[in-house]
């Protein structure tokens, strides 16, 4: 949109408008959908920024090519690979940013209708946001389960292969099949929870998106479904998406903790954010 067009519900397109609106109570649905770039300034790598992701170090792997980590059929046949990586990214080696606190902090305000996130680290968890408020779009480390029989596997012999970084087999009745967490493979069918929600997004009256490309699908689609008058605001390095392209679209393009942190002032809630961080 021009930078002319007026907002239809915002004063205008920035994140002191967006604190406004929160603050007169006119969103209380808030609905934040999630990426590798909100848990980047915890350690954990994301997936496509250049030199520092996923893709780019994978390399050492000796993989066909980086996606191969997330196929299943590669899984089946070499999953020494995914395992070296799990490893890297297990839960509970992290802790949350400022940006997972701010969700966890809509949620003790009963300001968030949904969290809908594509990360599989587990730190919204971690950070305090209620689990029936998460959807976790591509799964979590939380489970795990033979990927023949289908069996769930143990957490605690889990943990020590990841540690080992070893591809657990299956003991269910001599199965022997191989064991991977609940997460996401590309062509693997989202989990059952994603489909439940995918209307919510239409019942939010503010969304916010953090730390994503938007390049997977279906995931990428849901900040569309936001109804057209719904302001959205991308937290974000580069714009992505559909963004900037609705009259109530506001761009804080950047670090997402220092975005969030500007959100957090302009919301008088700063002191109260800093101090639910630091208690993590
Ligand atoms: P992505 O495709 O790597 O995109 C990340 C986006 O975040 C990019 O647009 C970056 O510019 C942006 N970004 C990175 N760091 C910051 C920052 N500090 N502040 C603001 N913006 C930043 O990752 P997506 O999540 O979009 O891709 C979906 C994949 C990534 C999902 O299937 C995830 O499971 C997968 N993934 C998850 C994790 C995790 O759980 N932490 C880590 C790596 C990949």
């Amino acid at each position: 949109v021009s930078e002319d067009t007026r907002p239809d519900t915002l004063s205008d397109r920035s994140i002191s408008a967006v604190a406004d609106l929160i603050k007169s109570g006119r969103a209380k649905r808030i609905v934040v959908m999630t990426g590798a770039g909100i848990s980047t300034a915890a350690g954990i790598p994301d997936f496509r920024s250049p030199k520092t992701g996923l893709y780019h170090n994978l390399a050492r792997l000796d993989l066909p090519h980086p996606e191969a980590v997330f196929e299943i059929d590669f899984f089946r046949n070499n999953p020494r690979p995914f395992y070296v990586l799990a490893k890297e990214l297990y839960p509970g080696n992290f802790h949350p940013t400022i940006s997972h606190a701010f969700v966890a902090l809509l949620a003790k305000r009963k300001l968030l209708r949904m969290l809908f996130t594509q990360n599989i680290d587990c730190l919204e968890r971690a950070a305090g946001v209620p689990p029936e408020l998460i959807v976790e779009a591509h799964g979590s480390f939380a489970t795990q389960r033979c990927i023949d029989c289908k069996n769930p596997f143990p957490d605690a012999e889990m943990r020590k292969c990841v540690e080992s970084a070893s591809a657990p087999n299956c003991f269910h009745k001599g199965c022997g099949g191989l064991v991977k967490p609940d997460i996401v493979f590309f062509g693997e069918q989202l989990p059952s929870t994603f489909f439940d929600n995918a209307t919510v997004p239409q019942e939010a009256d503010l969304v916010i998106v953090a730390g994503t490309s938007l390049m997977v699908h279906p995931f990428a689609g849901l900040p569309r479904l936001a109804r057209d008058s719904v302001p959205r605001v991308l937290f974000n390095m580069e714009r992505v998406g559909d963004f900037g392209t609705r009259a109530d679209d506001v761009l804080c393009l950047g670090e997402c903790d220092d975005g969030i942190r500007k959100l957090a002032d302009d919301l008088g809630w700063r002191d109260e954010l800093e101090k639910m961080w630091v208690d993590l």
